[in-house]
């Protein structure tokens, strides 16, 4: 895309520059300001973003085993999705069929586009799709429709030479309806250029107070840039069945301006358009976006590498726990937990220094397959806070039953877990005793340190 474009260059650059690392840096966001800048993102918000990617930059410490500069385009990658709304997934399966959707927008901005690609996309996804040409002002708007409809495979409603939309739009639906249509999309005309908002939102309230769609999709074109804030707010404030979708994002530099702006209003984007033909749309995910924008592959691997590292020093934490206190199933729980990330057990412990010497002859404690992870939690979630701080409780079988029955598993299940209690607590007393011995040893000096 273009003007964000420069992100990944920028990226790249900082991976391949070499000197003080503050030096680094400072030349690292200027990079990343011009690119934003040039995207047509607010110029506030570009500085207040680098000056947090600074401060997170300069004031943190990667896991050892990721570089510095590696670190920096984690910190990038995450304040640069936040910008974009952060965690967010839109749902785009409709919640309940047949499903209405109304597209509103100004004239140009790719209503009528869209509507085909929406077509094709829940066709795609398996649903009975059906459309509605309400737009009655602009001549073509009609056969416009039809054709992408028939691309589509999609139903179609319209009424030639007609002027009364609302009319058509409640005919179209009903019809639809009967005609087993699952999802509905009704495209609108919308008004001319910018700074008509107030008559556009007027004339979607009007079209959608007499329809009652289920959601009122907004088009706005990719080049309106920053300025897309001002209409996105005031559609999220009237519309709280509202959704968003940007398009022409393959055709300007700005598409980077409209995204954090419209962000920036609440308001939820749920796809991006990126080019003419009808299956050029996609579900616009901000974490994915931004991991593609700053060059996907290597980020990727970058970001897995990262949270392994992390994963892998909280497991040390819970080992160490073990290994000096009382094993609960609190701490069976947060092990559990670990070792799904991580892999099987003894691998894991064989990564802690100081452990990897000791490990050779102790068992692998149960192979923990997804299945039963999965179960071992719902069993812990069962039980009372006395059970999970003093697991020889579970010798009492009538507790046994009633973790059971409350987790909705065999007994054998419960046992079987209470037996991996065991196996991991004795496994551990074994590491103590041989660590404790290994420690007396090298202080003796009968063994180098
Ligand atoms: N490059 C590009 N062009 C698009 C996109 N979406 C729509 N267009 C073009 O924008 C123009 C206006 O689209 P149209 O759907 O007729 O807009 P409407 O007036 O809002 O219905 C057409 O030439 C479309 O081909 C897109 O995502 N990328
Ligand atoms: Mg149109």
């Amino acid at each position: 895309m273009p003007g964000l474009e420069d992100l990944r260059k920028a990226v790249s650059k900082l991976l391949r520059r070499s000197g003080p690392y503050e030096s680094i840096i400072n030349e690292y966001i200027r990079d990343l300001q011009k690119a934003l800048i040039a995207a047509d993102v607010n110029v506030r918000i570009v500085f207040d973003l680098t000056k947090r990617i600074r401060e997170q930059a300069l004031k943190s410490e990667p896991p050892p085993g990721v570089s510095r500069r590696e670190w920096l385009v984690k910190i990038t990658y995450e304040e640069l999705s936040k910008l974009f709304g952060g965690d967010y997934e839109p749902e785009v399966k409709p919640p309940y069929t047949p499903y209405v959707i109304m597209m509103v927008g100004v004239q140009g901005s790719g209503k009528t586009t869209t509507v085909g690609k929406l077509a094709k996309f829940y066709r795609d996804m398996g649903y009975k799709v059906g459309v509605v040409a309400a737009d009655t002002y602009r001549p073509g708007a009609y056969d416009q429709l039809r054709q992408l409809a028939e691309r589509a495979g999609a139903m179609f409603y319209g009424e030639p030479g007609s002027k009364d939309p609302i009319g058509i739009a409640k005919r179209g639906v009903e019809e639809l309806k009967k005609r087993g249509a699952e999802v509905i999309i009704i495209d609108t005309a919308g008004r001319h250029g910018y700074g008509e908002e107030e008559y556009l939102l007027k004339e979607m309230k009007d079209i959608a107070a007499a329809v009652k769609p289920d959601e009122v999709m907004l088009v706005i074109d990719a080049a309106m840039g920053q300025k897309s804030y001002d209409l996105a707010k005031r559609f999220h404030e009237a519309t709280p069945i509202g959704s968003i979708v940007i398009t022409k994002m393959d055709g300007t530099a700005k598409g980077g301006g409209a995204l954090s702006a419209v962000a920036a209003t609440g308001a939820r984007i749920k796809f991006i358009g990126t080019g003419e033909d009808i299956s050029e749309i996609e579900v616009f995910r901000p974490k994915r976006f931004v991991a593609r924008l700053l060059g996907m592959g290597d980020l990727e691997s970058l970001l897995e590498r990262i949270e392994r590292l992390e994963s892998a020093k909280d497991f040390e934490k819970t080992v160490a726990e073990m290994l000096s206190g009382k094993i609960t199933f609190r701490t069976i729980y947060r092990q559990i937990e670990q070792v799904r990330k991580l892999g099987p057990f003894r691998k894991v412990l064989q990564m802690i220094p100081g452990i990897s010497s000791l490990i050779e002859s102790v068992d692998d404690a149960a192979k923990l397959s997804e299945e039963k992870t999965k179960k071992w939690i719902t069993i812990i979630n069962s039980m009372t806070y006395e059970e999970l701080d003093n697991p020889e409780l579970l010798e009492q079988r009538s507790r046994v039953k009633r973790i059971a029955i409350g987790a909705g598993v065999e007994t054998s299940d419960v046992r079987e877990l209470y037996n991996y209690y065991k196996t991991v607590k004795r496994m551990m007393r074994t590491l103590k005793k041989r660590k404790d011995i290994l420690e007396k040893l090298v202080k003796s000096g009968r063994l180098p340190g």
